[in-house]
């Protein structure tokens, strides 16, 4: 059984007060651009100086610092959500590579990092679907579906929103979720 809140909003994910919100970020952990840049231009400094931490930390790991379909946890500075979930999306190469698991994994592994993190409430934006090129239907499809087979697990998390940056995923989403307006 599911107690959590899902839903679609449209809106900027760095304007959320939400205890986590998620970045899709590169292997790197050193920002990027999309809304990895938005979110480390709001946040300010200290957030990429914690990343550069944790990538050292980790520049060992096997396509690390922080492989597609893995995630890690920061301080949200200047942001009014208490943490960041940063998660790399994969690129989307035609769909044979692995594509749809890895996606599956950003969502899973975000929802387990926070519900181990004390947060009750999380926001996603679209993953792997500006310059990863992950096409948005199919996206959608998988992010639903991850989050659905996840949430029974982290009773704790009780509200998850799908921060849409446009108007056709989030028509996308609330179709697939059900809400037509
Ligand atoms: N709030 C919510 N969603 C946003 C925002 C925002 N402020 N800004 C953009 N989006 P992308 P990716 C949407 O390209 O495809 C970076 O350079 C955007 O419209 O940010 O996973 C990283 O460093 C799209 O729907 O992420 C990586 O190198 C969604 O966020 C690479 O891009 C994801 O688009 C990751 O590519």
């Amino acid at each position: 059984m599911i107690t959590c809140t899902v839903e679609a909003v449209l809106g900027d994910i760095t304007k959320l007060s939400v205890d986590a919100i998620v970045n899709a970020a590169n292997s790197s952990l050193l920002g990027g651009g999309g809304v990895d840049g938005a979110i480390h231009r709001a946040a300010g400094p200290e957030l990429l100086a914690e990343c550069r931490r944790i990538a050292e930390a980790r520049r060992d790991v096997e396509g690390g610092p922080c492989p597609a379909g893995e995630a890690v946890i920061t301080g949200a500075y200047k942001l009014p959500c208490r943490k960041i979930i940063h998660t790399v999306g994969p690129v989307w190469y035609g769909g044979s590579r692995g594509e749809p698991a890895l996606l599956a994994s950003c969502y899973r592994n975000s929802i387990i990092l926070a519900r181990d993190s004390a947060c009750h409430s999380i926001a996603f934006p679209n993953i792997s679907t500006g310059v990863y090129g992950y096409p948005k239907e199919l996206a959608v499809a998988v992010a639903i579906d991850a989050v659905m087979e996840t949430l029974p697990k982290t009773p704790s998390i009780t509200k998850l929103v799908f921060v849409c940056f446009d108007r056709v995923n989030l028509d996308l989403y609330n179709e697939k979720l059900g809400i037509r307006n």
